[in-house]
């Protein structure tokens, strides 16, 4: 093991894990690092039948700090085998650290495009893997772009996504342009290790809206993910009139925003954006998500829920960070994109309660669901009077002090839609966790709702006929609760149910995986 060399490095490594494990507030059934530090997707993939999620891994403890890409497989992307560490920081491009990037064949060839830092600077770096992808070489001309394209003055430069283009490589790297906002420079290559640049394939705009909102792009784009939101590949016509998507994580002076998304036409070197759209109604609680196609051609997305409570409280427990649970990406009739969990993650449902159906919730009623848990996987299906707002709490103590709310509501007007947000203001006793709240617009038919809400422990993943809101929380008093509530109008519940979740590790980790 390495030496303690950071100052946030207070937890001796051998005790980690079992800090982490024994942490009330960590996911079971999410995927979590053994220990330490971890933030975002990397290369994620599906190669030869087996799902490969890497990560942004820091062993030597919850905090930041010289990056390695961590790694672990699975066959049905619900339960995970750790692998080794696929890239670690060796001396020169990478000195301090193997940032965010993706996986592609190169002819059958494993490859990995990352960001190598070092001396303050991210650079493309390259490294190609064993048939098992198990064992990882740099490649000796690392990094394989020299430097940010000339000439501009940019915000910062780093992360990829790349692509094949007929026989060429297409990549994009995530960058911002001083005083206008953030981009993704284009580079082509035949061979992914001599690049020419394109240019910029779209420059965002930072002085449109107001930096505090939830659509502001930012001052530089994290983890541009470019892909077709239909049949055909980027660069080829839509046969289906299907938009490209681009997706990035808004970011400002070291500040983690937002991932937004942009629908469009990517043709030539260039982007034409059609419209701007929020990726998840949490915020930076789905941050750096990056997606891929399956082989049973799903769009696949993971993003990286990072935590709500101070550094010293992630130190102290030993662990930090959450990959989502992987969900299914695919093209709404309005044109925006739509969520759900993939329906593997069902295998861990356990005990069935189904909440009697057909039962209005008039104002001031409330349901009597009987069920309880921190790991639960709920499905509610529900109908909405013009103006009605109904609250389903979870994690809720057995005095009611603690509770988070997830709140739906319908215009009053009748039209079409409504609210789906998130009130944390009494999820937790602890002054010092964030309990923002967090909405958007509902899309709703006839005031239907369909709910779906995954509850694990510190983790919530919510989708609402589509639009996801995920965020962390961190109840002190262990209360597990479900109610269901109206506080205006009535709502007629058409059915609920809900399963307990069962844990996906359930052996003791190493730190630093050894593989199987
Ligand atoms: N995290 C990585 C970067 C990326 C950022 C470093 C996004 O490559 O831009 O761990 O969370």
């Amino acid at each position: 093991m390495t030496e303690l060399t950071h100052p946030l490095a207070t937890v001796p490594q051998d005790e980690l894990v079992a800090r982490a494990e024994a942490d009330p507030l960590r996911p079971r059934f999410h995927f979590v690092s053994p220990a330490g530090w971890l933030n975002d997707p990397n290369g994620v993939s599906h190669w030869d039948g087996t799902y490969h999620l890497f990560y942004q891994y820091n062993p030597e403890g919850a905090f930041h700090h010289r990056i390695q890409w961590g790694h672990a497989t699975s066959t049905d992307l619900v339960t995970w085998v750790d692998q080794p560490v696929a890239l670690e920081p060796s001396e020169g491009p990478d000195a301090d650290g193997c940032w965010s990037g993706v996986l592609v064949n190169d002819g059958g060839t494993p490859t990995l495009v990352y960001s190598g830092r070092a001396e303050g600077k991210e650079l493309p770096c390259v490294a190609v893997g064993t048939p098992d992808l198990l064992s990882w070489t740099k490649d000796p001309g690392n990094p394989v772009i020299g430097a940010p394209p000339a000439g501009v003055d940019i915000t910062a430069y780093r992360d990829h996504c790349v692509w094949r283009e007929g026989s060429t490589w297409r990549q994009l790297v995530g960058s911002g342009i001083r005083g206008l906002g953030g981009t993704a420079f284009l580079y082509e290559s035949s061979d992914l290790r001599s690049w020419d640049y394109l240019g910029p394939l779209f420059i965002g705009d930072a002085s449109q809206g107001d930096p505090v909102d939830t659509d502001w792009t930012g001052t530089m784009w994290e983890c541009v993910d470019l892909f077709r939101a239909g049949e055909g590949s980027l660069g080829s016509a839509p046969a289906d009139g299907a938009p490209d998507v681009l997706v990035f994580s808004a970011w400002d002076d070291g500040e983690t925003r937002h991932p937004l998304y942009w629908t469009g036409r990517y043709s030539g070197d260039t982007f034409e954006p059609e419209a701007l759209h929020r990726l998840d109604y949490g915020g930076r609680f789905f941050y750096a998500p990056q997606s891929f196609q399956d082989e049973s051609n799903r769009r696949v997305m993971f993003g990286w829920m990072q935590e709500g409570r101070s550094d010293a409280a992630m130190v102290e427990a030993g662990w930090s960070g959450v990959m989502s649970l992987p969900r299914v990406t695919t093209l709404a009739k309005d044109g925006t994109l739509e969520f759900a969990p993939v329906p593997e993650i069902e295998k861990l449902r356990r005990s069935h309660v189904s909440v009697p159906g057909h039962v209005m919730v008039a104002a001031g009623t409330s349901v009597e669901t009987g069920v309880s848990g921190h790991q639960l996987d709920l499905e509610l299906d529900m109908q909405l009077a013009p103006g009605a707002e109904v609250r389903l709490g979870v994690l809720t103590s057995p005095d009611g002090a603690e509770e988070t709310l997830i709140v739906l509501s319908r215009a009053a007007d009748g039209t079409p839609s409504g609210t789906l947000r998130l009130d944390r203001s009494r999820s937790s006793l602890d002054p010092d966790v964030d309990g923002e709240d967090k909405s958007g617009p509902l899309p709703m038919t006839d005031g239907r709702v369909h709910l779906r809400v995954l509850v694990d422990r510190s983790a919530v993943e919510i989708f609402a006929n589509g639009k996801p809101l995920t965020a962390r929380v961190y109840p002190t008093m262990g209360g597990g609760r479900v109610t269901l509530a109206a506080t205006e109008g009535s709502a007629r519940l058409l059915s609920f149910d809900a399963w307990t979740m069962a844990g996906i590790f359930d052996s003791t980790r190493n730190l630093i995986p050894e593989g199987l």
